[in-house]
């Protein structure tokens, strides 16, 4: 596929499939990290180190532990400040050659997070819109899924609802429960977006998208990435006039971090 046609598919779709983002080698080195990070999780418990809030255990894995005796984790948040192996992963060439197509050579990273679903504990993530969460106008945001594993239906991959990016946000953006009835009619259009491991989805933030519960003996562990130009707006809120500095990726004249300034 060409550039030009990345961006056609991305704005058509909602969403961009592309293979082999990442090298065994590369896939490796990922993985071992992931490993390092349960340890560290134990070290940051045992000193009450602010990072430790970063981490999160799997609700679902209550008590349970793993073979080394470390606990059973789902997710880890700002990835980029506390691994140099998945800081480099956020600004992969290959990553962001593909994110310039879509949204210029600026690029400022708003989210970097593992999403870990533990082999028979992972659990299912609703249907949902990332623009409900993210205070960011426009609503366009590109949020890359990496897979370090292979990820199949029954490890639970992710699920779409294709072209919903077009609809606008939805009063059930966030997470949908079992008894909105609109998500719930919408089961039809929804597809399941397996991944081989190295593979990466790319996906709108105003894409309605989920995942499954992992019910397999195979984990399926994700770095989840989410980037914006900085021609937007900051919504701060609530008469407070704060601001956000976040990391440059790409572009700005290699400027660091780059501050929008909160408007209500
Ligand atoms: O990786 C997953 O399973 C889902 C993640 C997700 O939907 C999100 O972080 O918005």
């Amino acid at each position: 596929m060409n550039p030009k046609t990345y961006k056609e598919t991305f704005d058509h779709e909602g969403y961009l499939i592309i293979d082999d983002i990442l090298s065994e080698v590369e896939l490796d080195s990922c993985r071992s990290e992931i490993e390092r990070l349960h340890h560290i999780y134990k070290k940051l418990e045992m000193t009450n180190d602010p990072d430790f809030k970063k981490f999160q255990r799997e609700p679902y894995a209550e008590g349970v532990k793993r073979k080394d005796g470390l606990p059973v984790l789902r997710k880890i948040e700002d990835t980029r400040n506390i691994s140099d192996v998945f800081r480099n992963l956020s600004e992969h060439p290959k990553l962001l050659g593909i994110l310039k197509t879509l949204l210029g050579p600026d690029l400022l990273l708003f989210r970097s997070t593992l999403m870990l679903k533990p082999a028979f504990h992972g659990s299912v993530h609703a249907p949902h819109q990332d623009s409900a969460y993210w205070p960011i106008d426009p609503p366009a945001l590109v949020t890359v899924s990496i897979a370090l594993n292979e990820a199949t239906v029954d490890n639970g991959c992710f699920n779409i609802i294709p072209r919903s990016h077009k609809e606008g946000l939805k009063q059930w953006g966030l997470i949908a429960q079992a008894q909105d009835h609109e998500i719930t009619n919408r089961q039809a259009d929804q597809i399941d977006v397996p991944l081989k491991a190295g593979s990466a989805l790319f996906f709108h933030s105003l894409l309605v998208h989920g995942s499954g519960p992992n019910k397999s003996c195979r984990p399926r562990n994700t770095a989840l990435y989410a980037y914006f130009p900085p021609q937007v707006r900051f919504l701060s809120g609530n008469g407070n006039s704060k601001t956000m500095t976040y990391p440059v990726v790409s572009g700005l004249d290699g400027l660091d971090t780059f501050t929008l300034k909160g408007i209500n």
